[in-house]
């Protein structure tokens, strides 16, 4: 199942919204918070602002570590005034907004509104261990500092 980028807006707009990502097959699904029940082994919160993401516990920019092989979810508060939006990768392309090493393909990105929460099940695997990144690609918001190392280990 492939959502585009305005399908995926529309579902998770200002509502909780879970996807599961089965990185092994390539395969995003999107689940209603109302039927997902998937066992999560870690639940990570992580706040966004101007110009920050946040994971509970450690300060804005600080790295956030992830274990492999295990169902975590990231919820995200947008805590902040303006749309943000979060990408999983490295190596940063500013004119394309986004990593040209993506972590969550074929997944792309989430985008939260103000005042919005959501969040994304992931379950990575060894060969994605290693330092990533998080970044916040709306225009700007990259360049003023709005990532963070992501790390699977
Ligand atoms: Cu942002």
């Amino acid at each position: 199942m492939n959502l585009n980028r305005r399908e995926m807006l529309k579902k998770t707009g200002k509502v909780a919204g879970a996807i599961t990502l089965a990185s092994m097959v390539g395969t995003a699904t999107f689940t209603r918070s109302a039927s997902a029940h998937t066992d999560i082994d870690q639940e990570i919160t992580i706040t966004m602002g101007e110009m920050f993401f946040q994971a509970d516990g450690q300060g804005a920019g600080e790295a956030i570590r992830v274990p492999a092989n295990q169902v975590v979810r990231l919820v995200f508060k947008n805590e902040g005034s303006v749309l943000h939006d979060a990408h999983f990768g490295k190596d940063a392309d500013l004119d394309g907004r986004k990593y040209n090493d993506n972590l969550s393909a074929p997944f792309d990105m989430l985008e939260i509104p103000a005042g919005g929460e959501a969040w994304l099940t992931f379950t990575f695997t060894d060969d994605q261990k290693g330092e990533w990144e998080i970044g916040c690609f709306q225009l700007g918001h990259y360049e003023a500092g709005m990532s963070a190392p992501f790390i699977v280990e």
